[in-house]
């Protein structure tokens, strides 16, 4: 008997094998997203669209997933999802990108929506780095890294995208590494189930591109480098700047209970029909 993997039921048999370069981490946050939905008991994505820009992580809802999805252009996933979401409000809405897509051409995009909190998930892959273009310098490198554009290091400090977030009063805001699936999966299932905007950042290997230029050997290193390089985020609480250097804050940042945008925008529609 063969045993079919559990997430194949979602995924587009024609596009298999995916085109990702061995030991990306884009494998790992595909299969943790799945998982949720399934967890979720969902076995179809019927409920779920799907809004993409350019980009190696953009490529996993399309052509990948067995769903309705929007692969738009570089930068402006977050504001196709915002029309999505306006005229389908019932559906899950949700958003894959990578550093460059979600947090440097499509950050006005991503702050606007987080500070209307629309009900939608946005799921940045931080591989620290443009990929798909072949490497250049992100708002996420870290400091000193070596990528194409910064070939004596990065003299910028990377944005915490994090923080950004939770300044602009969504929901919903957390980071996790490729390592963490456990934590991940159950992150995911929250944020689906979130009534606002949800953020999750994923920490996660870029091997090919980033990863060889940054002096890592392999995939395993990479994942190894993250796990000795994490703390969660009640310990950093209690760190200073200095003994931050270098490491990923990890776990849930922000978690409010407050309406979001197409509830408080349906209360307004309802308002103004009764004053007619
Ligand atoms: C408007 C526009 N500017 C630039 C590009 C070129 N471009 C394509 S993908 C990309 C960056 C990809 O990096 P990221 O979004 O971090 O995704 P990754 O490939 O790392 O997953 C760029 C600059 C484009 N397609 N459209
Ligand atoms: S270039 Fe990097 S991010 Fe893109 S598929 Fe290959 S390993 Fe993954």
């Amino acid at each position: 008997m063969i045993l079919k993997h559990f997430a194949r039921k979602y995924l587009r048999e024609e596009v298999l094998p995916s085109t990702f370069c061995p030991g990306c981490g884009l494998g790992i946050i595909i299969n943790c997203f799945l998982k949720a939905v399934e967890e979720l008991g969902y076995s179809n994505l019927n409920d779920f669209i799907f809004c993409s820009g350019i980009g190696c992580t953009a490529w996993i809802p399309s052509p990948h997933f067995k769903a309705d999805s929007i692969h738009t252009l570089h930068g402006r996933a977050v504001a196709v999802a915002f029309g999505v979401k306006m005229v389908r409000p019932e559906h899950h809405v949700v958003v894959f990108g990578g550093d460059g897509d979600i947090a440097g051409i499509g950050i006005g995009h991503l702050i606007h929506a987080a500070k209307r909190n629309l009900e939608i998930v946005v799921i940045m892959a931080n591989n620290f780095t443009y990929a798909m273009t072949g490497g250049q310098l992100s708002p996420t490198t870290p400091f000193e890294s070596l990528t194409l554009t910064s070939p004596y290091g990065n003299i910028e400090k990377p944005l915490d995208v994090v923080k950004v977030i939770d300044a602009a009063g969504a929901s919903f805001a957390a980071r996790w590494t490729t390592y963490h699936i456990i934590p991940l999966i159950r992150t995911i299932k929250t944020a689906i189930k979130k009534n606002g905007f949800s953020f999750i950042e994923v920490v996660s290997q870029c091997p090919t591109i980033y990863g060889r230029r940054a002096g890592f050997k392999s995939a395993y290193d990479m994942l190894k480098y993250f796990k000795e390089h994490s703390v969660p985020i009640e310990k950093a609480k209690n760190m200073s700047d200095e003994e931050l250097k270098d490491k990923f804050v990890v776990g849930i940042f922000v978690d409010r209970e407050k309406l979001g945008f197409t509830s408080l925008y349906k209360q307004v529609i309802n308002k103004a029909r009764v004053k007619l």
